[in-house]
């Protein structure tokens, strides 16, 4: 009897052990998944303007809320220092609403990030550069 009780006392903590080894696996394996596929940019953009490098990356992260990252490595020859945001403007492909500007962030030398939300699903284009110079690139909002 009391060989009984002492072994059900120590299948219990073993059960508790093996539960959360359990849990840990199922956790991990979907969230590793989700981070990869949220990885992928819906569009890339690399273009050589007259002043330097313009490249920007757009991250759709679900129901319409976007991540835009730009990165202006300048010419040497260039006026404009690394520290000047370029224009970011977002407009719809085919309708006549307006484009919105991006209010954007530093994140680093030459390096930039904006967050929001595109107000209406479909094919849009993002414009970025400098003065009237602009690289574009289309994108699906979704
Ligand atoms: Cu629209």
């Amino acid at each position: 009897m009391i060989v009984k009780i002492a072994s059900a006392l120590f299948g219990l903590p073993m059960l508790v052990l093996m539960a959360l080894f359990a849990w840990g696996a199922l956790r991990s394996g979907p969230e590793a998944e989700t981070d990869s596929t949220a990885d992928q940019p819906a569009a890339i953009l690399s273009e050589q303007l007259s002043d330097g490098l313009i490249e920007a990356q757009v991250y759709m992260t679900g129901d319409l809320n976007y991540r835009i990252e730009v990165q202006f490595s300048p010419d040497p020859t260039s006026n404009i220092p690394s520290s000047m945001p370029p224009d970011v403007v977002l407009s719809m492909t085919t309708m006549h609403m307006d484009g919105f500007d991006q209010p954007l962030e530093l994140v680093g030398p030459g390096a930039w990030r904006s967050k929001g939300k595109i107000p209406m699903a479909g094919m849009w284009i993002m414009n970025v550069g400098y003065g009237d110079e602009f690289a574009e690139v289309l994108f699906a909002a979704e």
